[in-house]
């Protein structure tokens, strides 16, 4: 039911106007948000002509190809194109979603591919992918983002797919984990050809039960709907809804029950800082879930022209958090207000990221800086507080 139903629906049904019904309180904060909202079926730029797209960059952007896997091993990266987002493209096809670290080729894989399960257990075992995917149930779609997302002029390190796995906790189950294991790690096979460049080898990363049970992580076999690529962690990957991907071990070959003086993963230190942790902890239960807070940035700003004005278009993102974001709003430099953006259709979940749009006339030329802040009570927004995803865009014609 879309906004103008509701209104007739209402009617017909005798309630009372919308406004006395806001005004008296009798509806939950999520109706009353919703009914804030404009149609999302009423267009502001109707019958206007687009003339073009301003690029975004930001301090330190640099050019990347887009779209394109890059480089080998560790080194290897796919950057998505975010700025051609549309609400049917939310869903990242598995060639255009991003790549942090490729396959391994350092020498040969564990053939036949067996996950072994064990540590503090009661009885070890070797499972094979092909097995586990036989139960596979679907997840998704979930928005995933590397922890270290850091280039303005793309900020491309994050996509979005649908995946089909098996629970965690199903796979360390028949293992029958002993009652002193308190913890899980997962560890992938990590036998890079050259040295890396930019980051250390071997990548594992352990949760505690209660991390596992409410983020509902899972072994993905397949994504969106094809055999997993061999990139993303072929032939059993793990995915952990709502923390950032350096916890999502592609290429798993071994999950340990631990207990709680297990010390923390090298992949956990190196991204310490990334994942907001105080200082580089040594044992792993001194570790804050690495969850993904609230955050948005703009993707594209559209030229439109509409009779004799010149208008832009904002559209971004928005993502991350516990709760779907209600009220967000953007500010184009530091001495103008914040503004609310239009969440059109609001948010249903935190899993997947969402379309945001603002209507913008710039009073002058030039450089813009765009950043966005979340206006929800409660909400934390540890990246948008210190100004992680700032924006500039470049304007040319009022
Ligand atoms: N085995 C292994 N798993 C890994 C990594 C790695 O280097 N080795 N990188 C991690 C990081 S930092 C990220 S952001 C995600 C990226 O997953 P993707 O390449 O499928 O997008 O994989 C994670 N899993
Ligand atoms: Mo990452």
């Amino acid at each position: 039911m879309d906004r103008r139903t509701f209104l007739q629906w209402s009617a017909a049904a005798g309630l009372a106007p919308v406004g006395a019904i806001v005004d008296e309180g009798r509806v939950d904060a999520f109706l009353r948000t919703w009914l804030e909202q404009p149609a999302c079926d009423t267009d502001p730029l109707a019958g206007g002509t687009r003339v073009g797209t301003r690029p975004l960059t930001g301090a330190g952007g640099f050019d990347q190809p887009l779209d394109v896997i890059q480089g080998a091993g560790l080194d290897g990266r796919l950057v998505t194109d975010l700025s051609t987002l549309t609400p049917d493209t939310l869903v990242t096809p598995n060639a255009r979603f991003f790549v942090r670290t490729r396959f391994p080729e350092g020498g040969p894989p564990p053939s036949p591919w067996t996950i072994r399960v064990g540590g503090l257990v009661e009885r070890n075992v070797e499972l094979r992918p092909e097995e586990l995917a036989r139960d596979a149930r679907s997840f998704g779609p979930l928005h995933m983002e590397c922890a270290g997302n850091a280039n303005p002029a793309s900020f491309g390190l994050m996509s979005a797919a649908r995946w089909g796995g098996v629970p965690l906790l199903d796979v360390v189950a028949r293992a029958r984990p002993s009652t002193t294991g308190t913890r899980v790690m997962v560890e992938g096979f990590d036998t890079h050809a050259q040295a890396p460049t930019r980051s250390s080898a071997g990548a594992s990363w352990i949760f505690d039960w209660n991390d596992v049970r409410q983020t509902g992580a899972f072994l993905a076999f397949s994504m969106n709907g094809e055999p997993l690529p061999r990139d993303h962690g072929a032939p059993a990957r793990l995915i952990v809804p709502g923390w950032y991907g350096a916890a999502n071990i592609k290429w798993v070959t071994d999950v340990r029950i631990v207990d709680d003086d297990a010390p923390a993963t090298t992949q956990m230190r190196e991204y310490a800082a990334r994942t907001h942790q105080r200082g580089v902890p040594t044992l792993a239960r001194d570790y804050e879930p690495a969850v993904v807070d609230a955050a948005a940035f703009p993707v594209r700003v559209e030229h439109w022209r509409v009779g004799e004005r010149a208008l832009y278009r904002v559209v971004g993102i928005v993502w991350g958090g516990s709760t779907p974001v209600r009220h967000l709003s953007i500010r184009f430099n530091r001495q103008e207000p914040f503004r609310p953006v239009t969440l059109c259709p609001p948010p249903g979940s935190t899993e997947s990221w969402s379309l945001w749009t603002h209507v913008w006339t710039p009073t002058s030329l030039g450089r813009h800086q765009i950043v966005l802040r979340v206006d929800d009570a409660d909400t934390r927004t540890r990246r948008l507080d210190i100004f992680f995803y700032v924006r500039d865009v470049w304007i040319e014609a009022l």
